[in-house]
C-alpha cells in the first residue's frame, strides 16, 4: 500500500531523518532533512551522538501525495574541508541554480557553513571545495527576500560551538554570558549574488521582550539556542527559533530582515526527544510548519523524524500555539 503522510506523522519511515528545511520549488514541496544514523558512539551535551554523514532531499508533489526519498543528494567523503558531523541544512534558489548550505566540522573539529549546487532540487550536488569564508557555527537557513536580496542566518550554542565566537573571532574557550547579561544572538549576512559567499561580515541579531530590553541569558523559555528560520508574512520578518534547553520553538518580528526583532511567543511545545528543529512554508495560500520529533525511534534523541502541520495566524499577525500531540 502507498503511504501517504497525514499531518504529524512521519513522512518517511524508512531511514531516520531531522531538522527538515521545506520549500517550494517547481510547484512540489522539497524538504532538505538531516540524516540521522544509528551508532553505539558517545552521547553528549557536545552532540556527539548527532553523527550524520550526508543528505537525501525528500519532496511531496503535493500535501495528498506519498513523500519520496531522492536518494542520497551530498555526502562528506565528497567535500574535502569536512572532517565530520554534517548537521541541519537548508537549501535557496537563484537564478536557475538549487543551493544546499550545510553545516560539518572541519579536520580540525571547528564548525563552519558549506554550499553545494545542482541544477535540480534534488541534487546530485556539487560542493565548493572550501566553506564559505567568514562562516562559523552551524544550522544555516537562507531566505531570499521579494527584492532577490538573500541572507544567511546560523549559529547554535553547545554543540553549536556559537560562545567560541565573540565578535567574530575563535575564543576556543569561549563560554556564554552570565545569565543576567544579554544572551547571544543568531547572526545574519547578506549573500553576495554568487549566492557562495558572504557580501559583508556575519552581524549578530539582538532579540528584544515587549518593553525593548534584550532577552537575557538566562531566560531559557526565549532566548536563542539553535534552529533560526526566516520567513515574511505581511510585509513582517518572522525570525523562529528553538530554545533548546526549554524545547520550544519560538518567534519573534521585525520590520528589517537584519533585525532587531521582537519576542512574540510561542509556536510549537516540546515534542519527543531533546531537539527541536522546524521550518515554515507557504503553499497554496496556507502556512506550513514541518518539524521532527523521536517518535520514530521510540524517543531516542538522535533518531528522529520529520513531519509537517498546518499553522494559524491571528488577525493580528501572531502565530497560535501548536501542541505537536493535539492535548
Ligand atoms: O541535527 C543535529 C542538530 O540537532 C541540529 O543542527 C540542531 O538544530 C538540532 O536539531
Amino acid at each position: 500500500m502507498i503511504y501517504i503522510p497525514k499531518q504529524n506523522e512521519p513522512l518517511v519511515t524508512h531511514i531516520y531523518t531531522a531538522d527538515p528545511s521545506a520549500h517550494v520549488f517547481e510547484d512540489k514541496i522539497y524538504i532538505y532533512p538531516s540524516h540521522d544514523l544509528e551508532h553505539d558512539g558517545p552521547d553528549n551535551d557536545n552532540g556527539d551522538q548527532y553523527k550524520m554523514e550526508d543528505y537525501h532531499v525528500l519532496s511531496m508533489d503535493d500535501l495528498n501525495s506519498p513523500c519520496i526519498d531522492h536518494g542520497e543528494a551530498l555526502h562528506m567523503k565528497d567535500v574535502p574541508w569536512v572532517g565530520q558531523q554534517m548537521w541541519a541544512p537548508d537549501a535557496a534558489y537563484k537564478n536557475g541554480t538549487y543551493y544546499l548550505y550545510f553545516p560539518a566540522k572541519d579536520k580540525n573539529g571547528i564548525f563552519h557553513i558549506g554550499v553545494a549546487s545542482s541544477s535540480k532540487p534534488y541534487g546530485p550536488f556539487t560542493p565548493q571545495p572550501d566553506y564559505i569564508k567568514g562562516t562559523y557555527s552551524m544550522d544555516p537557513a537562507v531566505f531570499v527576500d521579494d527584492d532577490g536580496r538573500a541572507y544567511i542566518y546560523l549559529g547554535g550554542l553547545w554543540g553549536g560551538q556559537l560562545e567560541r565566537w565573540p565578535a567574530n573571532k575563535y575564543t576556543p574557550d569561549g563560554t556564554g554570558p552570565h545569565p543576567y547579561k544579554p544572551a547571544i544572538g543568531p547572526r545574519v549576512a547578506e549573500l553576495n549574488d554568487d549566492m557562495i559567499s558572504l557580501k559583508e561580515e556575519l552581524a549578530e541579531i539582538t532579540i528584544l521582550d515587549e518593553k525593548g530590553n534584550p532577552i537575557l541569558a538566562g531566560d531559557e523559555d526565549r532566548r536563542y539556542f539553535e534552529g533560526p528560520w526566516m520567513h515574511k508574512y505581511n510585509g513582517l520578518y518572522y525570525l523562529s527559533y528553538s530554545t533548546g534547553t526549554t524545547h520550544y520553538i519560538v518567534y519573534a518580528v521585525s520590520k528589517n530582515p537584519k533585525g532587531p526583532f521582537t519576542f512574540k511567543g510561542r509556536i510549537l511545545n516540546p515534542v519527543i526527544g531533546w531537539t527541536t528543529h522546524h521550518s515554515i512554508v507557504e503553499y497554496k495560500g496556507k502556512w506550513y510548519l514541518f518539524y521532527h520529533d523521536s517518535s520514530l525511534s521510540g524517543g531516542v534523541n538522535h533518531l528522529r523524524c520529520v513531519k509537517y502541520t498546518e499553522i494559524h495566524y491571528n488577525p493580528d499577525g501572531t502565530i497560535q500555539t501548536i501542541d505537536p500531540y493535539g492535548n
